[in-house]
C-alpha cells in the first residue's frame, strides 16, 4: 500500500508540460470527454458482427463471441481529439488489426471504417497494420462504454481521435481513398495531429 495517489507522483504534470507527448495545439485532460455526431447505438451482442469485406475475395466476419476468443492486447496510448484536447496514458484492451487481416490477401491501399449509426472513417491500410490500430472493447479494465464506443471501436491512436470509430461493424478495403464522415465536412484526409492536420488544406 503506498501513500502516494497516483495523482500526486507527479508524471501526469510533467507529461502534460512535455512537448514531445502533447502534439501542437492540444492541451492535456484528465477527464474523458464524449464527442458523438449523434445518438449512441445499442446493437444487442447477439446481433453484433464485425466484418472485413470489400477488396477481399472472401469477405469475413466475426460474431461477439468469435471476436471475443481472438488474441487482444492492452495498451496504453495517449489520444488526441482534433477539437484540442490529448489524454495521455488511456488503457484499451482490443484485437489487432493486423490479427483481423492475418490471411487477408488485398490490393487495398486503404480502409474505410463504418459502424451502427452511419458513421464513416477513412485511412490508409498501413495506418491500421503494423501494430497501429485495434478494435478495442476494453477500457482502463472495464467493458467499453456504450457513449465511448462500445461494445467495440476502432483505435488508432496515432491519428486525431475522429479517426477511431466508435460502435465499429468493419472494414471496407478499398483500392481508392473515399473520405469518411468528417473528412467530407472538411476535416482534413489523413489527420496527423503531430503535424496539425485539423482541416482540409492544413
Ligand atoms: N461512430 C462514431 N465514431 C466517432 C465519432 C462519432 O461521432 N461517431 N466521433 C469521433 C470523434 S470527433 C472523436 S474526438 C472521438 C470521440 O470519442 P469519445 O467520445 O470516446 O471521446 O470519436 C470519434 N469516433
Ligand atoms: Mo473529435
Amino acid at each position: 500500500m503506498s501513500f502516494v495517489s497516483r495523482g500526486f507522483t507527479g508524471r501526469r504534470r510533467d507529461d502534460a508540460n512535455d512537448p514531445s507527448r502533447v502534439p501542437p495545439g492540444q492541451y492535456v485532460t484528465d477527464d474523458f470527454p464524449v464527442l458523438s455526431a449523434g445518438p449512441t447505438p445499442h446493437t444487442p451482442l447477439e446481433e453484433w458482427t464485425l466484418a472485413i469485406r470489400g477488396a477481399i475475395d472472401k469477405p469475413v466476419s466475426w460474431t461477439w463471441a468469435d471476436f471475443q476468443a481472438l488474441p487482444s492486447e492492452t495498451v496504453t496510448v495517449d489520444i488526441h481529439c482534433v477539437t484540442k484536447w490529448s489524454k495521455l496514458d488511456t488503457v484499451w484492451t482490443g484485437v489487432a488489426v493486423d490479427t483481423l487481416l492475418e490471411g487477408v490477401e488485398t490490393s487495398a491501399g486503404y480502409v474505410l471504417a463504418f459502424g451502427d449509426g452511419g458513421y464513416t472513417t477513412n485511412l490508409p491500410l498501413e495506418d491500421v497494420t503494423g501494430g497501429r490500430a485495434w478494435i478495442a472493447f476494453g477500457y482502463d479494465g472495464e467493458s467499453l462504454d456504450p457513449e465511448h464506443g462500445g461494445p467495440a471501436r476502432l483505435l488508432v491512436p496515432h491519428l486525431y481521435f475522429w479517426k477511431s470509430a466508435k460502435w465499429v461493424r468493419g472494414l471496407e478495403l478499398r483500392d481508392d481513398d473515399q473520405p469518411g464522415f468528417w473528412e467530407n465536412y472538411g476535416y482534413h484526409n489523413y489527420g496527423d495531429p503531430w503535424q496539425e492536420q485539423r482541416y482540409s488544406g492544413d
